[in-house]
């Protein structure tokens, strides 16, 4: 008979419960950090992991021979106070994965995977950590334990069943360390497919590829030192205050040294306002320090017509008086700047500032600040990556750098301040879909085999190749596929109709619920744990956001005796793939990491003496644009660009909707209902619109809307947000993610780099009666 607890997943449970949970208004806060951020960040640690273990783990949190934050990717100073290097939501990313919850098989045993769908994303999350692999077999509603051999067998026995190699997707997230994932791309490879999508792909994947067709390097040019000689900061299109704490205190030190901060954001970010800085006494008992000299509350992707403003007006007043634009510079370093002059001169000035929603008044002293100054740092994350024109968008910050002659300089450049911790390492060390001859013949000169030459597919398609029943066997190395993933309901489908799928995993998700016919979860180390192979600890490595790489070294003993480390994991089924082919050592690769090492430095240029060097401080990766050399690039210079306006073809009624993070989680991990910063208590399902918007649609402040996309003709829909009056440009909106995910089409992307459009969605609001 069926009961309620032995019923079978649905689609119907991908987006979770449309449920509220208690909506409280207070007005946004003037500042970020001090005295609350420590206090909440107390209360989480204590709450999951209790005392001895919160002063374990937090004091060695971000030091030379600690553990690496798996908050944020944004680089340690070299002198680090001894507090730890402290920032609230590094604490609660540790917190959240040092909990003393455990998801143990007779949890499992309790709950069929039906009902836990059914759970809050944030419910989900606070079970705990894993404990065992386990395995829900084909036509089953529970997951039962498996052995850990069994597993590998399995996986191993669904890829031989495979027509073809391009049938298996590989998905990392960017929490893996460089071993991890250097031995994932090479048992791909091996395999003989491409097929990595990236959590990269949903993120700074439009900065990679803007940033290498105009300077040669997919990756920023500053350092953390550059910070303190910079004249302007440009903050665009990012909220550090929530999503990387620490460099706040960088923005803190280059405003003492005077350099200028200009922020350019749609929504007012309290921590680009004000900052007490939580690791000194000024920042306890004061008002704290002010981070943004000037703030501009551009509408949703209108960025590219302000830079064409302000690109415009720096060229006039060049010609008024010389020195505003870096000649000398352009003419040795770069091409393209007749073009890009012919471009600013086909817009009016007039248009373009009506469409950034901005006033003159607002606009012009940027113009004259960066006038003046010279050296000049622009950082950016989501706001300027993740809309159709998110390439353009990067580009048009370049074309200002270079007409400045900004990049290559002490104190001047691009900064894309990477999301997850070792995002950037994963894609140094090879994860990619795309094919590069040169790195294809390393991996042949290392391991003697030919590579595949068929580029792979990226997220996006190797959502829509499992949704059209192409691939058949979808592995993921950490994330939570289904919600970070654009069009949740049509990425579920793809995921069930996999043959098998495989979470290797720390905490339960989603993912682990809506899943391909025969589904594993893998459970294993996280950052904070000790790593340990015959008594001796290993150590793994990471790249920060600015190209240094430094070693890890898990403090904490494991959630459980079953973890296995990721490298192990993914050594062992490699092995268990290739049997009786003992061409590559994959025992010793995933148990000895300083052998991966050598491995990695064999195949990848800059990793000469790679153990020795990961210890301490790190080392840098080679970075010519760093030094100003663009000998790379075709004809050896930097490249001018010409980007067009965004073009949205607004309907009547229809609004521009960005999905954001609130204060509260780490991508899909929801740690809290609070978004402190912004004012919203106790809820999620929110939508921020301009109370000028509000009267015109006839709502009220409170009252509950369904939020509705069209692309194609095909409408999509997400049920019960309540319409909370912010200050944000008239006819624009600001929604969470992933509960909004659902809204945007799994095939609306940016073009070059096909990350989703998810800052940049088009709704509109429907009335419920
Ligand atoms: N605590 C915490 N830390 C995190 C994460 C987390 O979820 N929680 N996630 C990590 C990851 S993977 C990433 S990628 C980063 C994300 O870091 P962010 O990019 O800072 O995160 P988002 O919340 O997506 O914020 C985007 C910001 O861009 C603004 N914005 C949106 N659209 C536009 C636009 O068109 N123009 C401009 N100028 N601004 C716009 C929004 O108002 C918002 O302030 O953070 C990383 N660190
Ligand atoms: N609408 C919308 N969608 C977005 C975004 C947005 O701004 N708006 N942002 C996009 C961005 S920037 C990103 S980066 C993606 C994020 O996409 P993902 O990286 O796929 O998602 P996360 O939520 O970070 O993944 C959380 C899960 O990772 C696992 N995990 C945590 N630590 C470890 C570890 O050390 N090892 C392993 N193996 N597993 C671990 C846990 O099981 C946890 O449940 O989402 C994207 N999706
Ligand atoms: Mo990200």
């Amino acid at each position: 008979m069926e009961t309620k607890n032995n019923k079978l997943q649905t689609i119907e449970e991908a987006i979770g419960p449309v449920d509220f949970t208690g909506l409280k208004l207070t007005a946004p806060s003037q500042y970020a950090a001090g005295v609350p951020a420590v206090k909440i960040a107390l209360e989480h640690a204590m709450k999951e992991m209790g005392l001895a273990k919160s002063i374990a783990t937090l004091s060695k949190l971000n030091q030379k021979e600690g553990i690496d934050c798996p908050g944020c990717a944004w680089p340690d100073p070299d002198k680090r106070s001894n507090l730890g290097e402290f920032c609230e939501n590094g604490v609660k990313a540790i917190a959240e994965e040092a909990t003393n919850k455990r998801v143990t098989p007779a949890f499992f045993e309790q709950y069929s995977v039906k009902e836990m769908s059914e759970w809050s994303d944030f419910k989900i999350g606070k079970s705990g950590r894993i404990t065992h692999p386990m395995v829900l077999r084909k036509g089953t509603s529970h997951y039962v334990p498996i052995e850990w051999d069994e597993a590998f067998e399995l996986i191993g026995h669904h890829l031989h069943l495979l027509d073809d190699p391009n049938q298996a997707v590989f998905y990392t997230s960017g929490r893996s360390s460089n071993e991890a994932a250097f031995l994932y791309g090479l048992f791909a490879r091996k395999l003989g497919t491409n097929n990595m999508p990236d959590c990269s792909n949903m993120c700074h994947e439009s900065s990679g590829a803007g940033l290498f067709q105009t300077l040669g390097i997919g990756k920023g040019s500053v350092t953390l030192e550059d910070f303190q000689y910079a004249d302007v900061v440009m903050v665009i299109g990012q909220n550090p205050g929530t999503n990387h704490p620490r460099m706040l205190t960088a923005l803190e030190k280059c405003r003492q040294q005077g350099g200028k901060v200009v922020s350019i954001n749609p929504l007012k970010e309290a921590a680009l306002v004000r900052f007490k800085n939580p690791q000194e006494v000024k920042g306890i008992v004061g008002n704290g320090a002010a981070i943004s000299d000037h703030y501009l509350q551009v509408k949703i992707n209108q960025d590219v017509a302000l830079l064409k403003y302000i690109m415009k007006r720096l060229v006039e007043l060049d010609r008024e008086e010389a020195g505003v634009i870096d000649w000398d510079f352009i003419k040795a370093n770069t091409n393209g700047a007749g073009e890009l002059l012919k471009d600013l001169d086909s817009y009016s000035k007039n248009d373009l500032i009506t469409q950034t929603g901005l006033s003159l008044d607002e606009v012009e002293p940027i113009v004259k600040l960066l006038a003046e100054r010279k050296k000049v740092i622009i950082c950016w994350a989501m706001g300027l990556t993740q809309h159709k024109n998110g390439v353009d968008n990067i580009r048009e910050c370049v074309n200002l750098l270079l007409l400045k002659g900004s990049i290559g300089i002490k104190g001047g450049g691009t900064c894309p301040v990477r999301g997850h911790s070792n995002v950037q390492g994963d894609r140094t060390v090879g994860i990619t879909h795309h094919v590069s001859p040169k790195l294809n013949a390393s991996f042949e000169r290392t391991f003697n085999f030919k590579p595949p030459t068929k580029e792979g597919l990226d997220v996006v398609h190797c959502i829509k190749s499992m949704y059209e029943g192409e691939a058949k066997v979808f592995m993921a190395l950490g994330g939570n596929f289904l919600s970070a993933a654009s069009d949740t309901n049509y990425t579920a489908k793809a995921l069930q109709n996999c043959e098998l799928t495989v979470s290797v995993s720390t905490k339960l998700n989603r993912t682990h619920l809506i899943t391909g016919k025969t589904s594993l979860i893998l459970p294993t180390l996280g950052r904070t744990e000790k790593d340990e192979s015959d008594g001796q600890s290993r150590f793994v490595t990471v790249e920060n956001s600015m190209g240094r790489v430094h070693r890890s070294l898990g403090r904490i003993d494991p959630a459980s005796e079953h973890l296995m480390s990721e490298p192990e994991i993914v050594s062992r089924i490699a092995k268990s793939y290739f049997k009786d082919d003992f061409s590559i050592p994959w025992n010793r690769l995933g148990t000895d990491y300083d052998f991966t090492r050598s491995k990695i430095a064999e195949v990848f240029d800059g990793f000469k003496d790679y153990t020795e060097r990961s210890k301490k401080a790190g080392f840098d990766l080679p970075n010519h644009a760093r030094k100003g050399d663009f000998s790379k690039l075709p004809g050896g210079v930097a490249k001018f660009s010409i980007n067009q306006l965004p073009d949205h073809d607004l309907k009547e009624n229809e609004f521009l909707m960005m999905t954001i993070r609130s204060h509260d989680q780490y991508n899909t991990t929801i740690y809290g209902l609070d978004d402190r910063y912004r004012g919203i208590y106790n809820e999620r399902r929110v939508v921020l619109i301009h109370q000028n918007d509000i009267e015109k649609l006839g709502l009220k402040a409170n009252e509950v809307v369904d939020l509705i996309s069209e692309y194609n003709g095909v409408e999509r829909k997400a049920e019960n947000f309540i319409i909370v009056p912010y200050d944000i440009p008239e006819g624009n909106l600001a929604s969470y993610f992933p509960e909004a995910n659902v809204l945007i089409p799994n095939d609306q992307f940016a073009t070059l780099s096909n990350t989703p459009i998810s800052k940049s969605v088009r709704v509109s609001i429907l009335k419920k009666n």
